[in-house]
């Protein structure tokens, strides 16, 4: 049994991840102290040995609590922590499960057809070509095209299927909230990022804008959104200097790709 006195709960990850910018957010708003242990896979840090004790599934983020337990992926990890701790139970009410039901229900919509996607979405038409610069310009192109069209698709359903008071469930977020808020946070980012207008998610949708400011001016949004940005240079220069190296080149087969693309990449 480990010693809890001693025991620091940490966060592993990198602020770039929307996954761990949620998961550090719920921690924030809940009053959790927390140690930041930096682990990009810019520079192939997920997938060392160390990491992979850690969360064999190679992601980030990951957190290891005070009472020894690490746990991986970021809505499991807001989950497990509204079981244990009662300060986290306003965003993820485990006594009401009608509630919960409903929670997970938007939830799992949003990690299913928008932000699952949406990750797909920045690898192939952003990651592929821009950060590994890979020959693959006009597929990918393509490929961000059929997103735009689709992710928007999800979204509009999302909104016409909630209340947006200027939250999904009313006027206080739930778990839910925090996952749409990142998703449409990156899309923000990478739309000026890599130069790709059509990624930004909310620009053109004012019911959209307003839950994303109503999010803004959340005491904990800007503590994270200013964590982020301290850390841009540093993940900026990974994003275009190393990655390729460290992750695509160890961990992708090439080949695979050219079979995929029908062409050299
Ligand atoms: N579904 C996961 C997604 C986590 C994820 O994809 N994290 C990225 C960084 S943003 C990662 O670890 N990438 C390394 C890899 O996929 O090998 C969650 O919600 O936590």
């Amino acid at each position: 049994m480990l010693d809890q006195s001693n025991a620091e709960r940490t966060l592993y990850g990198f602020w770039l991840s929307p996954y761990m910018s949620q998961v550090a957010h719920f921690l924030s708003e809940t009053g959790l102290n927390y140690r930041y242990e930096r682990v990009s896979p810019f520079q192939g840090s997920t997938l060392t040995p160390e990491h992979k004790e850690r969360n064999p599934l190679g992601k980030i983020p990951t957190l290891s609590d005070i009472n020894g337990v690490n746990i991986s992926e970021s809505q499991a990890i807001c989950r497990y922590l509204a079981r244990i701790y009662p300060e986290a139970r306003r965003f993820y009410p485990i006594d009401d499960p009608l509630l919960c039901a409903e929670i997970d229900a938007k939830n799992d919509y949003i990690a299913f057809s928008i932000a699952g996607p949406f990750f797909n979405w920045f690898v192939v038409s952003a990651y592929f070509p821009k950060a590994w610069k890979l020959n693959v310009e006009k597929e990918a192109h393509t490929y961000s095209l059929c997103s735009v069209l689709m992710t928007k698709m999800w979204l509009t359903r999302l909104v016409n299927g909630s209340k947006m008071e200027p939250f999904l469930f009313g006027n206080e977020p739930f778990l839910p909230d925090f996952q749409l808020f990142y998703t449409l946070e990156l899309s923000q980012m990478f739309s000026e990022l890599f130069e790709m207008p059509e990624m930004h998610l909310f620009r053109d949708d004012a019911i959209l804008q307003k839950f994303y400011y109503a999010m803004c001016e959340r005491a904990s949004t800007r503590e994270i959104l200013m964590a982020k940005e301290s850390e841009l240079d540093v993940t900026k220069n990974e994003l275009f200097g190393g990655f390729g190296e460290a992750y695509l080149d160890k961990h992708i087969d090439r080949g695979i790709l050219e079979k995929v693309f029908g062409h050299t990449v």
